[in-house]
């Protein structure tokens, strides 16, 4: 009974977020073409949606923290497999690495925030990059800020909110002001993200390694983890008023929303350009290289999972069926799966870092931020690590990419345009997250059988040996 209740609200939520983006757009456009509203005024429209960023944000730094710290330890305490948590591990890390990577270079080679250089005088972009900072500074920062030296400061990232200077349009007369988000002056209060990710890492591996309060700590930060969880799911039952707020705030403050549509567009397709190639080729190529089975007959018993994934934009939401798909379909020992599975779960979502990365770039390309080789670094890493904090419920990579915007000091104006298709988004990013924890878990079990059978030999042949 409660289920279908469950489901009737996720129906009622999705509708409501589809009906609140069409609203806040029709509203904005409305509002923009035939009522005159000072500049000053524009950020009232924004406010409900502000708040809505700002319930979220409160709540990242404990939702990575305890998530990561659950993810980490969990690998470690499986004692009893450690041979698979290893196996799992290396599979989650390199795959959802694989996936920034790839999203990395198409956000590069299609540049869906084109901002046509006709429209943004040179000065903006100097004013946002005027502490440019050198490469090795930024290295020295990087590791810096993995080692804070007060773990209490570490993730405040002071942004404080600008009017910019005016500045004029190229081959025009008129002037505007800008709304620009900026890090406080002379430091990078960035990448303290880093440090945090650094302490959970390290802490998550010590407590695995614990004998008598490991356990205990890590329940605690599971508890701690599934509060949040719940807390988050209030949260959300916002978002359709946060949603309509921020669309319709940000098209009436927009400066130039003619290419909004074409932006908004192409960052939808490099996602889904990178989910399809990562989903369809290289997850499929790695499951062929490694166990030389046949992928199509393994990703056909696996068609149910993924629709349910499609639907509920939750790979939690999904196990059940995935472990249904894994063990019944795919007759995956429940040895590998009860452990590859959840796990990969809450930690393995190459969907969701693919997607972090892409988003992260494009508001960096919307505002003609110019990124050094060391930023996109952080950008893989922080992905990388805010994937892995993101929990396995419908928005959560959205929640987490604040990191990513943080770790690489960007505005965090025009997000709204990633809410706008997030809902749309989310769910073929959970379709991939899902398939990738089928594949590994495949991987796993063909590894480990393959060990097994090499051993069963080898004892095989030595008890010849012998005779
Ligand atoms: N919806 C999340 C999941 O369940 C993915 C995401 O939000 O990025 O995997």
């Amino acid at each position: 009974k409660n289920h279908v209740g469950k489901k009737f609200k996720e129906n009622i939520l999705l509708f409501s977020t589809i009906l609140s983006v069409i609203i806040g757009s029709v509203l904005g456009f409305y509002l923009r073409k035939y009522t005159k509203i000072e500049p000053n005024k524009k950020q009232y429209f924004g406010f409900l949606g502000e708040i809505f960023l700002r319930m979220l944000k409160f709540f990242i730094l404990p939702l990575i923290s305890s998530s990561l710290i659950c993810g980490i330890a969990s690998l470690g305490i499986a004692k009893r497999t450690a041979n698979v948590a290893l196996k799992a591990f290396v599979y989650y890390l390199t795959t959802t690495f694989l996936a920034v990577i790839l999203g990395l270079i198409l956000v590069v080679i299609i540049h869906p925030g084109a901002v046509s250089q006709n429209k943004i005088g040179d000065q903006t972009t100097d004013i946002l990059n005027g502490q440019k900072i050198s490469p090795l500074d930024t290295a020295l920062d990087l590791i810096r800020n993995l080692f804070p030296d007060n773990i209490i400061q570490v993730g405040f990232v002071q942004f404080e909110s600008k009017i910019v200077p005016k500045y004029k349009l190229n081959g025009t007369n008129d002037t505007h002001e800008i709304d620009y988000w900026y890090p406080v002056p002379g430091e990078r209060p960035a990448m303290n993200v880093l440090g945090l990710v650094m302490f959970c890492l390290v802490f998550g591996c010590t407590i695995s390694r614990m004998d008598n309060h490991g356990k205990f700590l890590y329940d605690f930060c599971e508890a701690i983890n599934e509060a949040l969880i719940q807390i988050i799911g209030y949260v959300m039952m916002f978002s359709p008023i946060g949603i309509c707020s921020l669309i319709c705030g940000s098209i009436i403050s927009m400066e130039d929303i003619s290419e909004i549509f074409e932006k908004i567009s192409m960052y939808t397709l490099t996602v889904l350009l990178g989910l399809f190639i990562h989903g369809f080729m290289v997850l499929p190529s790695i499951y062929l290289i490694l166990t030389r089975r046949n992928v199509f007959i393994y990703a056909k018993n696996m068609i149910e999972a993924l629709l349910v994934a499609l639907a509920t934009s939750s790979s939690n939401a999904t196990l059940p069926v995935t472990f249904k798909c894994i063990e019944e379909k795919n007759k995956i020992p429940k040895s590998i799966s009860r452990f590859v599975l959840p796990v990969g779960a809450t930690i393995n979502m190459d969907g969701t870092a693919l997607y972090e990365a892409v988003g992260a770039i494009f508001i960096a390309q919307m505002h003609n931020i110019h990124l050094s080789l060391a930023d996109y670094v952080v950008t893989s890493f922080t992905a990388t690590l805010a994937s892995i904090g993101a929990a396995g419920i419908p928005s959560a990579g959205l929640v987490t990419m604040v990191v990513v915007l943080s770790a690489l000091n960007l505005p965090q104006s025009h997000i709204s345009l990633i809410y706008a298709v997030d809902w749309f988004l989310d769910r073929f990013r959970t379709m991939v997250n899902v398939w990738g924890d089928s594949i590994g878990t495949g991987i796993v079990a063909h590894l480990c059988e393959k060990e097994q059978l090499n051993a069963e030999k080898f004892k095989f042949q030595e008890f010849n040996s012998c005779n």
